[in-house]
């Protein structure tokens, strides 16, 4: 998340801070606060731990002397899943004859995929999901198989 003090009103700002919720939520949740002495300029904030496929909304907010200010709202989402996992990608652990068939229907555009299934997908990183890439978990799943034996 990244905030911008564009324009303090006169005084330096003392206190400033993100908010965010959940969408659909009442309850913003304040992060990142910082004191201190902020003039204009960028400040932005890490955010950790947010639940996989959701969209949140956050805020940044300053404050002075003559009370609180805040920015718009922007909403961003978390992939479902959280972290791709190369070749696994139904993500259930193993890379399977299952993901073969998957990556086919990705790259034949007859999934609808999910951001982390489509990473997953990309085995080669190219960006993409292609043949190549369903080539290159056919060989995985084989390997996987003769070692197997
Ligand atoms: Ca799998
Ligand atoms: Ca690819």
């Amino acid at each position: 998340m990244t905030g911008n003090i564009i324009n303090t009103g006169g005084p330096y700002c003392d206190q400033r801070k993100f908010a965010y919720k959940e969408k659909g939520t009442d309850t913003w949740v304040d992060v990142g606060y910082e004191q201190g002495m902020f003039g204009k300029g960028l400040f932005d904030f890490d955010l950790a731990e947010l639940k996989p496929n959701r969209t949140y909304e956050f805020k940044a907010m300053a404050h002075n002397s003559k009370g609180w200010s805040e920015g718009y709202a922007l909403t961003f989402s978390t992939l479902a899943g959280g972290i791709s996992n190369k070749g696994d990608v139904n993500g259930d652990g193993k890379i399977t004859v299952e993901d073969i068939i998957k990556t086919i229907n990705i790259a034949l555009y007859k999934d609808n995929p999910t951001g982390v299934e489509l990473a997953s997908a990309d085995v080669n990183g190219d960006g993409q999901v292609t043949v190549r890439d369903v080539v290159q978990i056919v060989n995985i799943v084989l390997e996987s198989e003769r070692g197997a034996l």
